[in-house]
């Protein structure tokens, strides 16, 4: 497989500081490397220019904080990803989960401008379904799931010109910490999410059956994978660590099951935080799911 690297260092969308680092982190663990000793051709493409929060007034602009910086952001992670050929897997490296908005359009647009229908498996233990009006924080890490379906800010659901995500081509892992208002959205919206109780009670293979069922129709699967779905044990370098998360053979298996499929077009890892790591290890876990995705096998 061709698989491009495209580091986006994003840190305008979490409210704590340090994700910008998660790119280089991710290269530090040899990302790279990992996937061209599974017999890929791996092109890095480098990051995308990020402003540095600390460069930038900040301000809140109808309930978003650095609204602009990260919409221009998104229109530019778009186009980059978008320019991309059909038959390259993209890996996107944050950064905070604010640059799907940007990595999902831009891969739902590869070779067809128009856009194809793709699915996404969003690995986190949030929900980011917050609208500005729901959002209890203004932060835009908390909100991409809600604009990619074309709910929340015009400036940034409507990425995609006619394209937009389905809610029902969205299936979220993971999920253990959801806010009140965000919760009815979900409901209204009526996505798919299978808490961190669904692991417990039905397990991961029953989950990825489901979920690859649920996304038969869909022509392109996105995996977006937050390092704060694993638990804090596993992936302890993250902004805010939820309790009672994936074990890492829970997530290595879903990304086991996930590449037996043959299904997946491209991924993001996000909001790795160094400053909050230990020696690196949440990037070097990271490296292992995006490995396992990939054709890494035990056997
Ligand atoms: C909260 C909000 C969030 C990640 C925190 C938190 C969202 N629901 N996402 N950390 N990765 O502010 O919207
Ligand atoms: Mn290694
Ligand atoms: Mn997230
Ligand atoms: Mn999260």
């Amino acid at each position: 497989m061709n698989i491009s690297i495209l580091g986006i260092p994003m840190d305008l969308g979490a409210g704590r500081r340090g994700v910008d680092m998660g790119a280089s982190a991710l290269r530090n663990a040899h990302l790279a490397a990992h996937l061209r000793r599974l017999g890929h051709t791996v092109t890095d493409l480098g990051d995308i220019p990020v402003p540095i929060p600390e460069t930038v007034d900040k301000h809140l602009t109808g309930g978003l904080v650095f609204l602009e910086q990260i919409q221009h952001t998104s229109q530019v992670t778009t186009q980059r990803v978008a320019a991309l050929g059909a038959d390259v897997f993209p890996i996107t490296l944050g950064g905070d989960h604010s640059i799907s908005m940007g990595t999902v359009t831009g891969n739902a647009l590869r070779g067809q401008p128009e856009g194809v229908r793709t699915g996404v498996i969003w690995v986190d233990a949030h929900s980011d379904y917050n609208t500005p009006q729901s959002s209890p924080s203004g932060n835009i890490h908390g909100m991409p799931v809600a604009h990619l379906t074309g709910l929340g800010d015009p400036v940034l659901s409507n990425l995609g010109g006619l394209w937009q995500l389905r809610a029902e081509d969205i299936v979220m892992i993971g999920i253990r910490s959801v806010d009140s208002l965000e919760r009815e959205l979900l409901r209204e919206a009526g996505i798919k999410a299978y808490t961190m109780k669904d692991v417990d009670q039905l397990g991961m293979t029953r989950i990825h059956a489901e979920t690859m069922e649920r996304l038969s129709a869909v022509e392109r699967i996105h995996v977006s994978f937050d390092a704060d779905a694993l638990d804090p044990s596993v992936a302890p370098g993250v902004g805010t660590p939820v309790p009672g998360g994936l074990t890492y053979r829970e997530g290595h298996l879903l990304m086991e099951l996930l590449c037996e499929s043959g299904r997946v077009t491209s991924m993001d890892i996000v909001e790795v935080n160094p400053v909050l790591d230990t020696h690196n290890q949440t990037a070097e876990v990271m490296v292992g799911m995006a490995a396992s995705l990939l054709g890494q096998r035990i056997l």
